[in-house]
């Protein structure tokens, strides 16, 4: 196991190959914060025992083992719908290999084995694999192209593929230090790095995450080509003749896949959601390891777009339906909004290397708002239902055709899933980061953490009820009983009265509350410097750091040009977005006033909805009685946090509500 960890260490540093620019931040491994807590444990169990086995299982039933099988055999038939179905098995032995990481598990790392074979099989001597065209090149899938990587700038997906292969790769070798996966990952990027080059084929990637693979096998690798590769991939965005620039339309103009104009002259975020995170979060990679700062200086300006005019409330991005995509400015509907999932771990991907790039809390609390709010939205409580799409209101009358109601198991386009595979076992790597002897404490989440500072060990152990509850307890075990750095704890923007780090969205009563910090029971006076309390001193082994974080709860408003939110409110406490849920407020949702002076008291309840504390407020609610006849009679609200909706059949929710009759949309019957 200890070799395990070494790896993985290098998995975030290249300075190790002699490379000198990386993220100065760099990341705790989650392999060495061990998780105690209540709210993300049971999670992260979940992901293993259930989610993990039905993901296998489905790749098993829909046919997606059987492609890589007949594409050994050079014959048969395509068998299921999209060229990239290979990833769901890459996703998932990702995931599964960060789950061997912290849960050794022999039957799995077996059966993963026995997976790698099966794809090793289906790959070509010069490395490539791409199941849709290996198994018969002379009837591939329409959006293979009839010769490789033709089509790879609209839909064929090659690279992409490439590149969830390339990261699954990279975490079953760490996981396990067999090189099998990896080998034929590398072999696969060989190819790639052979074809595609300034002297070679130029092409902009039509999905995106070809880019972070290759960082990846860099990291792990050494091999400069890799890096260059993914370089060359980001710079040739925005360069291809054949699109009509003065088109509106964003399959036309390029802007689908950010490939409009060249990535160092973009400041919006513009088209499919998902490839545009993908694309983000490569950036910031490469600018890392390159140092080009006109890199980061556009996705500083995209990141200043999405937070000031693109994100709903509860963290999701990529409002339109039509083409999986960003709106314009302000555009996010309530009715139609679309908030695929991946979307939302690409942003929490994103959110991350922002923060390693310039260390400022204000990333930690967009990945926080999304990650326990649009993104974990995304998976049921049992962990094997899901969202693909993350609706912002469900009414009695309402039908969308592209938007869900209900969790499926699976999904002819099944990327959501697998991809929350990957994205729940590697969250314990996100809680801490590092630069010299500065330690933030990013996320607050039960647990012992081994961190290394002044070359010396030291043990962090976190007690907390979070996301219940703002008090939180750090105990502080310096292995040499004493030693002097800087604990950065993040006090989140939604704790220093500040709904988002914009004027998107905000709170309508001003709160002058802020969090308190005792250190051995001593209240201290402390600095906030980018988002983080600094607290520095001689820790002594045993010290113990109190903070009370304020907790009440909160109306959110939002800008006023956002439409469907005029003279609503959503409500907050801690990082949580609530919304209301039929089964808890008489079958309805869409008929709950919630007027500016509501007095709310909450509850911890065990036993609902696998634990979560409810919101309640005596609140007027709309009654028709006849088409002549509407009055309102006095309800008990009750809210519940966003994610834990439609975890008990189908019916109404409402995250927006008005505070007064006159803003009710009459949608109630
Ligand atoms: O194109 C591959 C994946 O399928 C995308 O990331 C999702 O949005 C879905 O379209
Ligand atoms: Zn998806």
């Amino acid at each position: 196991m200890k070799k395990t960890i070494v790896l993985f260490t290098v998995f975030f540093s290249a300075v190790l190959f002699g490379q000198q620019k990386d993220y100065s931040i760099q990341s705790v491994p989650f392999t060495q914060v061990k998780l105690t807590d209540n709210f993300w444990l049971p999670r992260i169990l979940v992901n293993r025992n259930v989610t993990i086995p039905a993901s296998f299982e489905r790749c098993e039933s829909t046919g997606r083992v059987k492609n890589f099988v007949m594409a050994a055999a050079k014959s048969g038939k395509f068998c299921t719908r999209y060229p990239f179905d290979d990833t769901d098995i890459y996703k998932t032995i990702e995931g599964a290999s960060y789950s061997l990481a912290l849960y050794p598990d022999a039957k799995l790392e077996a059966y993963i084995d026995s997976l790698i074979v099966i794809i090793g099989n289906a790959q070509e001597p010069d490395g490539y694999l791409y199941t849709a065209r290996t198994i018969d090149p002379a009837a591939v899938h329409p959006w293979s192209g009839k010769e490789r990587w033709e089509k790879e700038r609209e839909l064929s997906h090659e690279l992409y593929n490439a590149g969830h292969l390339y990261e699954a790769a990279v975490a079953h070798f760490m996981a396990t230090q067999k090189r099998t996966l990896l080998n034929i990952a590398l072999k696969n990027a060989d190819l790639v790095c052979s074809v595609f080059g300034p002297d070679k084929k130029h092409v902009a990637p039509g999905h995106e995450i070809v880019e972070m693979g290759l960082v990846k096998l860099y990291r792990v690798t050494g091999k400069k080509e890799y890096l260059n590769t993914a370089k060359f991939f980001i710079e040739e965005r925005g360069h291809f003749a054949g699109y009509d620039p003065k088109s509106k339309d964003p399959w036309k103009n390029g802007a689908y896949w950010q490939d409009n104009i060249p990535v160092t002259q973009q400041d919006e975020a513009e088209g499919h959601a998902v490839r545009a995170g993908y694309l983000y979060s490569a950036i910031a990679d490469v600018a890392a390891l390159t140092g080009d700062d006109s890199l980061i200086s556009a996705i500083d300006k995209i990141w200043n777009n999405v937070v000031e005019k693109k994100m709903y409330v509860q963290g999701s991005v990529g409002a339109v339906g039509n083409g999986e995509r960003y709106g314009n400015n302000y555009e996010l509907p309530n009715a139609t909004a679309y908030n695929e999932t991946c979307a939302a771990i690409a942003n929490v991907y994103w959110n991350y290397r922002m923060f390693l790039l310039h260390g400022d809390a204000k990333y930690i609390d967009v990945l926080e708002k999304t990650l326990y709010n649009g993104l974990i939205s995304g998976i049921g409580l049992d962990g094997k239902s899901f969202f693909y799409t993350n609706a912002m209101q469900v009414t009695g009358n309402f039908k969308h055709a592209d938007i869900e109601y209900t969790r499926s198991g699976w999904f002819e386009c099944s990327c959501c899933p697998t991809n929350l595979v990957r994205l729940i076992p590697s969250i314990p790597g996100y809680v801490y980061a590092q630069k010299d002897n500065d330690i933030f404490v990013n996320l607050f989440i039960n647990s012992t953490a081994d961190l290394i500072v002044n070359n010396h060990n030291l043990q962090i152990t976190q007690e907390n009820n979070y996301p219940w509850d703002g008090g939180l307890t750090f105990y502080v075990k310096p292995k040499n009983n004493t030693e002097i750095f800087n604990l950065k704890i993040r006090i989140p923007g939604w704790a220093q009265d500040k709904a988002i780090a914009s004027t998107l969205y905000q709170f309508t009563d001003k709160s002058t509350q802020r969090a308190h910090i005792k250190v051995n029971g001593q209240l201290i006076d402390y600095k906030v410097e980018n988002g983080y309390a600094v607290i520095n001193r001689t820790w002594i082994r045993g010290d113990k750091v109190e903070v009370a974080l304020p907790f009440e709860v909160r109306k959110v408003a939002a800008n006023e040009n956002l439409s469907d939110d005029i003279g609503k409110i959503a409500l907050q406490r801690g990082p949580i977005i609530y919304c209301a849920e039929w089964p808890d407020n008489n079958g309805k949702a869409s008929n709950l006033i919630i007027p500016q002076n509501t007095q709310f008291t909450t509850e911890f309840k065990p036993d609902l909805l696998k634990g979560v504390t409810v919101l309640k407020a005596a609140v007027p609610a709309v009654v028709i009685e006849n088409s002549n006849s509407i009055s309102t009679k006095q309800q008990t609200l009750t809210a519940i946090p966003y994610y834990s909706w439609a975890n008990r059949g189908q019916g109404e929710m409402m995250v927006w509500f008005p505070t007064q009759v006159k803003g009710i949309e009459l949608l109630a019957k």
